[in-house]
């Protein structure tokens, strides 16, 4: 089953919206396999956010990242990445569609409430590098057999 980290940015944190994301990602049907608070330091924003740390908004991306403590999940579905990233929206929430996550309830792209892993590999690297193994749960969930059909439960 494919897995993926979820980030509840500082600005989730501060308005009270960790437990709505919580609850879509629940209703989705997805398993959450891991979940902590944790406040972010440098080295760990440099090494998540790798792809960007060249980019003009970085100074401001990590400033922020470091402003609250953020929630960490992993979670885990059936091609969960590709659906929690429809899930979460664009990047900029202003183009976000109307039901998404940052589309409902977001405005500015430097406060966008979530991230998501874009790619199975990420998912995979980025739960490693914020959870150990003894802080994932494996686990069976009565309802699956209501999710997934039988090839989409394994
Ligand atoms: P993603 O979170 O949708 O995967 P990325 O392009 O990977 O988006 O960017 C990582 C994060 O960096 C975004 O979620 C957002 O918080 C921030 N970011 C990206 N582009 C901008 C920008 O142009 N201005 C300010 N912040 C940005
Ligand atoms: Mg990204």
């Amino acid at each position: 089953m494919e897995r993926t980290l979820i980030i509840a940015k500082p600005d989730a944190v501060q308005r009270g919206l960790v437990g709505e994301i919580i609850l879509r990602l629940e209703r989705k049907g997805l398993k959450l396999i891991g979940l902590k608070m944790a406040s972010l330091d440098e080295a760990m924003l440099r090494i998540h956010y790798a792809e960007h740390t060249e980019k003009p908004f970085y100074a401001g991306l990590e400033e922020f990242m470091k402003s609250s403590p953020v929630v960490l999940m992993a979670w885990e579905g059936y091609q969960c990445v590709e659906s929690i990233r429809i899930l979460v929206g664009s990047t900029n929430p202003r183009q976000a569609a109307s039901g998404t996550i940052r589309g409902d309830l977001a405005i500015g792209t430097g406060r966008n409430l979530i991230h998501a892993s874009d790619s199975k590999d990420s998912g995979e690297t980025e739960v490693a590098n914020f959870f150990d193994d003894d802080e994932l749960f494996s686990y069976d969930k009565s309802e699956y057999m209501h999710i997934y059909e039988g090839n989409e439960r394994e």
